[in-house]
């Protein structure tokens, strides 16, 4: 398996500019001094439910991303057809990029003059097992709808008019659309084709069920789902501040794991991202300060029961430091260029 320049096929990363995760490798990528062409760029919609389509689902059948299209290395002669693999969670994808692209790789292929390739996966067992705890710690929550949570009945109403119900729209409707699309191939002669939309039914039938209690909040809103849907967002931000303390007291300083940048910081720069985004859009007035806007967010009287201490903060002082560690590097820069998400 490679990533290279020609002869051979490239190896293809689907991402979607404001996915939450899209984010790891794409940060991976600068970090390690991968060229533009070392790879191909697709953009999938998020938004709009692209990710939805069965051109999607073959490559990824969790219908997520992002996911890297890797060429077996032992196929990509010009004998045989090229075969592939998807990696489709980001943890696996960065370790990939990581591993592709090295010194010892750079010196073996006569590149010493090109971009530094830093190893970003800790060299001991320990360093590893840390590593990985912190990129499970992020992971554990459901951050990508955190951008959907409301503080009060008030605060949703507001967002089922803006964007945020656009976006729980486009997508609802995406999920008909492609399930009514399978739905009228069912009726062909051929057996593997009508197995294929029978899936691609149950899939979107599944789908819809795990997104319902969104729907309903946001598209056909009663008082029960209303109140279901702001129950669970002060689930999913009580979720944020126990994984904010656990954050301080695991971090080593400058970087998470010391004194060199690794994979857990890629992981931990995203979900900060998005989580000082989430709190932004509801404190407009503090935007250029991410943490004040966080700690004012969770100060509503939406949290009360869990902020009981308003005087404590809750972010702390090293994952202050960090924060702006995380922000300093070269990579934040680019792949926020257009605002956090
Ligand atoms: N564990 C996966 C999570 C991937 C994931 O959930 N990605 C989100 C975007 S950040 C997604 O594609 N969601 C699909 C959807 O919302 O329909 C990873 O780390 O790659």
């Amino acid at each position: 398996m490679s990533i290279s320049s020609s002869p051979f096929p490239k190896a293809i990363l689907y991402t979607y500019e404001r996915s939450l995760w899209s984010t790891v490798p794409r940060l991976a990528l600068i970090e390690k001094g991968y060229s533009k062409d070392d790879l191909e760029m697709r953009e999938v919609d998020l938004a709009a439910g692209e990710n939805f389509s069965p051109a999607i689902l073959r490559v990824n059948s969790k219908g997520t991303l992002p996911v890297l299209v890797v060429p077996l290395a032992e196929t990509t002669g010009t004998e045989v057809d090229t075969k592939f693999r998807a990696l489709t969670e980001s943890k696996a994808i960065v370790e990939f990029l990581d591993s592709s692209r090295s010194q010892q790789l750079l010196d073996i292929k006569g590149e010493e003059n090109s971009k530094p390739a830093p190893v970003l996966q800790p060299a001991t067992i320990e360093g590893k097992a840390l590593c990985d705890s912190l990129i499970d710690l992020v992971h554990s929550t459901i951050t990508p709808f955190l951008l959907l949570t409301a503080r009060s009945e008030q605060e949703l109403d507001a967002q089922r008019k803006g964007r945020q119900g656009e976006f729980c729209r486009n997508r609802h409707d995406a999920l008909l659309k492609f399930k009514a699309e399978a739905q009228a191939s069912m009726g062909g002669e051929n057996p593997r084709t009508a197995a294929m939309n029978e899936n691609l039914i149950k899939w979107y039938d599944e789908k819809y069920q795990k997104m319902k209690h969104i729907f309903d909040a946001y598209l056909t809103p009663t008082p029960d789902g209303v109140s279901a849907f702001l129950a669970d967002s002060v689930a999913q931000w009580t979720q944020v501040i126990t994984i904010l303390g656990k954050i301080e007291t695991t971090i080593a300083g400058p970087y998470a794991l010391g004194d060199q940048i690794s994979l857990a910081d890629l992981h931990l720069t995203v979900w900060l991202a998005r989580v000082f985004t989430s709190a932004m859009r509801f404190e407009p007035d503090s935007s250029q300060d991410q943490i004040a806007a966080l700690e004012k967010c969770v100060r509503h009287p939406f949290l009360a029961a869990v902020v009981t201490d308003p005087s404590r903060s809750i972010v702390g002082p090293k994952t202050r430091q960090y924060w702006e560690t995380l922000k300093s590097r070269p990579a934040f820069a680019e792949v926020y260029a257009n605002g956090l998400h």
